[in-house]
């Protein structure tokens, strides 16, 4: 019965599964998916599939299963005069801004995939949460894929909207709270400034930050909440 969180899987089908083995997940298990599964990466969609076939993951939204839900939604539907004339034209910006973030992986998988399938996989991104809260040996987590944009101390986690949680770093040089730790994902620790171990999972001022840039064909990491134990696989050249 243990609790993992892994997040900014970027399509790296082969070091999810080797990271599933590596920490021995069972089903007995639970692990949280901070986000960004999709995109720039091989396999994508394989992810989805697999998560989709687990009942013991919660996965919550990255800004990449954002841009995603947008696009797929208006993609799938069907070329008729009435959804033409209630085009968004904010959608041709959408489509572009998603391609420029490394759609086309998760495009060529989702092509591949019978209606049925498409729509199963949509609606099971749909039901991806902003963010959730867990206690763990006397401590009390917020699971949220980039963190709490414009942070105010009296702010209720449901006062942040959907760009403040899946897009805008926080100031990790800030601690946010004195009793609660902010895990994140979104900002590779490569490039967090006072990080001493660029490429590893961050711990500072209370802040948690364990995309460690898969999404860029780096390192792959997964944190056991109970032990605190650290794991990491390197991706693959693809
Ligand atoms: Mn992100």
């Amino acid at each position: 019965m243990r609790t993992f969180i892994i997040s900014d899987i970027h399509g790296q089908y082969d070091a999810y599964m080797k990271m599933l083995e590596k920490i021995d997940f069972s089903e007995e298990d639970t692990l949280y998916v901070l986000g960004d599964i999709l995109d720039r990466g091989p396999r994508p969609i394989s992810i989805v599939l697999d998560l989709m076939s687990r009942p013991n993951v919660v996965c919550l939204a990255g800004n990449h299963e954002y841009m995603a839900l947008t696009c797929l939604r208006f993609l799938m539907k069907e070329v008729t005069k009435e959804n033409l004339e209630r085009l968004d034209p904010d959608i041709v910006l959408d489509i572009l801004n998603w391609q420029q973030n490394g759609s086309d992986t998760t495009l060529a998988e989702f092509r591949k995939l019978d209606k049925e399938q498409q729509k199963a996989v949509v609606s099971f991104m749909e039901d991806f949460e902003l963010y959730e809260e867990i206690h763990m040996n006397g401590k009390d987590y917020i699971l949220v894929h980039a963190g709490l944009g414009n942070f105010r101390q009296n702010k209720e986690l449901w006062e942040y909207g959907i760009e403040e949680l899946v897009w805008e770093r926080p100031n990790y040089e800030k601690a946010y709270f004195s009793d609660k730790y902010v895990i994140a994902g979104h900002t590779p620790t490569q490039v967090i400034q006072s990080n001493p171990n660029p490429g590893y999972i961050f711990h500072k001022n209370n802040h948690i930050v364990i995309d460690c840039g898969a999404g860029f064909g780096e390192r792959l990491a997964c944190l056991c909440l109970d032990t605190m134990e650290e794991f990491y696989v390197e991706c693959e050249e693809s």
